[in-house]
């Protein structure tokens, strides 16, 4: 009797160390990695945005054609330019359903934030292709539903025309989560943003900082990564993974 029982523990202590060990794995399990950019170059001239690697700016189109990217010291500077008339748009393209976006980077004022915004140029029911994003402040990390919030054409169209019906406001309200979250100027952190199914999660250094569902975020095709800087950034090491099958 006192075998069996001994052999049935034994049992039960296996079992449940491999699906610990299982789900441990799953867990770490980092996808297949689709994209991934250190910095460690430069431009071949100082005047203009030139960051290379498939990247994009806006600041042809938004700031004169002014430089607000600047690769140095195997980083990647964004700053507004003083002419811009609207926040610094860093593009790359990529494709998931489920995916997650791993970014270095550093605030160096209260009033930095960096903007990982997730689009998707073809879905045209939405206003520039927006779908959902995460904001990182010094203070707080915000993660919002873009796709069936305040980018919806006919929520944005109502919004600018201001005849959002009190319905619709408590509805957008729905849409957004802050976390408190404090950060320390000029520290380099590592983000890590995951979207799984209708819920993105946001840590940093390892750290949860919060987590959101939203119908948006399960948007079948995530085709671009937008960094978005309303004033100054610095970031390094962006590595995309692909989690889908
Ligand atoms: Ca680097």
């Amino acid at each position: 009797m006192k075998t069996r029982l001994f052999t049935a523990c034994v049992l039960i202590v296996a079992s449940v160390g491999l699906s610990l060990g299982t789900f441990a794995k799953d867990v770490k399990e980092p996808g297949k990695l689709i994209f991934s950019d250190d910095f460690e170059r430069n431009e071949s001239q100082e005047l203009k945005d030139e960051v290379g690697n498939g990247w994009g700016t806006n600041s042809r189109s938004r700031a004169g054609g002014h430089k607000q990217v600047d690769l140095k010291d195997g980083t990647m500077r964004i700053f507004i330019h003083e002419t811009a008339d609207h926040g610094v748009s860093v593009t790359h393209p990529m494709e998931f359903r489920d995916g997650r976006v791993e970014i270095k980077f550093m605030l160096e004022h209260e009033k930095d934030s960096l903007g990982l915004n997730f689009a998707d140029l073809q879905y045209k029911k939405v206003w520039a292709g927006h779908l959902f994003k995460v904001v990182i402040g010094m203070k707080q990390t915000e993660l919002a539903d873009l796709k069936t919030g305040v980018m919806d054409l006919k929520v944005r169209e109502a919004r600018l025309a201001k005849t959002l019906t009190e319905a619709q406001a408590k509805e957008l309200k729905t849409k957004a989560k802050r976390f408190p979250h404090k950060l320390e100027t000029g520290k380099w952190y590592t983000a890590v943003a995951s979207v799984v199914g209708d819920k993105l999660s946001v840590s940093i250094d390892g750290k949860e900082v919060g987590s959101f569902s939203s119908e948006g975020i399960a948007h079948p095709t995530k085709r671009m990564l937008r960094l978005a800087v309303h004033r100054n950034v610095v970031v390094d090491d962006v590595k995309i993974y692909s989690l889908d099958k």
